[in-house]
């Protein structure tokens, strides 16, 4: 009876639910992986700061969805779709603002900002419309959501945001800016793959499911990204103070 109840009343993990796993994996390590790129603000010069605090809005905005999907897995064991583009509408456009904060004391330009963010939007609507609204016409859509992901991937790879980063004279934003660049390439490159993991997809009869793609995706991605960023701040804060030493010293 007891066990009955709480079988109702309190969803659990299953042993072999490996998607549940990684939802409960992407929680945690999103969530303290907020906490350390929060921390470690007052480390870096006050020049990275907001770079810094963007990583753990990333993850934080993630943590909190994740939260949220960890539930609807458990109870339902369908995905949740609705919260995981929720998330991403808000923190794929946070990344974009990385790379603009990257580029920005160099001559980047806020249209720049608006065309990445532009081109985010357009592929997460449509994906959305793909998955959600209109799945009868998953390929299509996902074909016409990939239009803006290569904005995106161009963007980052010849178009304006490569151009201001090669300019720059910091060594630590060239190399930051070629590494979220490939985060975009290759990293990113994994969410078509789980769509088209869908029923009526490319890939629909493999037996890859949807939910465990995007979940690793999203753990890689987002703290990937911030560590980038952070490991950018930590290397220019040092190079920059071991300046000023030599030239106290001289
Ligand atoms: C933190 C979340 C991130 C970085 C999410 C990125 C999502 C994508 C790059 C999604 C791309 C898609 C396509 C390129 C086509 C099919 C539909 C999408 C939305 C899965």
């Amino acid at each position: 009876m007891l066990n009955q109840l709480s079988s109702i009343l309190l969803e659990v993990l299953q042993p072999g639910d490996v998607i549940g796993f990684t939802f409960f994996t992407g929680y945690m390590s999103m969530f303290a992986a907020s906490v350390f790129f929060f921390m470690e603000r007052s480390e870096v010069d006050g020049k990275w700061r907001t770079s810094l605090l963007i990583s753990g809005l990333i993850t934080m905005i993630a943590a909190v969805h994740y939260f949220y999907m960890r539930g609807v897995w458990l109870e339902t064991k369908t995905s949740p779709t609705e919260f995981r583009y929720i998330d991403w509408t808000l923190t794929v456009p946070l990344m974009c603002v990385e790379f603009y904060l990257l580029i920005k004391p160099y001559g980047g330009k806020t249209s720049t900002l608006w065309r990445l963010v532009g081109y985010s939007v357009f592929m997460l609507v449509t994906g959305y419309i793909g998955e959600s609204i209109d799945p009868a016409r998953t390929v299509l859509w996902g074909a016409v959501s990939t239009l803006g992901y290569i904005g995106i991937v161009y963007e980052a790879t010849l178009g304006s945001v490569k151009q201001v980063a090669d300019q720059s004279p910091n060594p630590e934003v060239s190399k930051a800016v070629r590494l979220l660049r490939n985060f975009v390439l290759i990293g990113w490159g994994i969410y078509p793959i789980g769509y088209m993991t869908m029923p009526g997809g490319l890939l629909g009869n493999m037996g890859l499911n949807l939910d465990l793609i995007y979940n690793i995706g999203d753990a890689v991605n987002k703290i990937g990204f911030g560590l980038v960023v952070y490991g950018a701040a930590v290397a220019s804060t040092k190079r920059e103070s071991v300046k000023v030493m030599t030239a106290v010293n001289a």
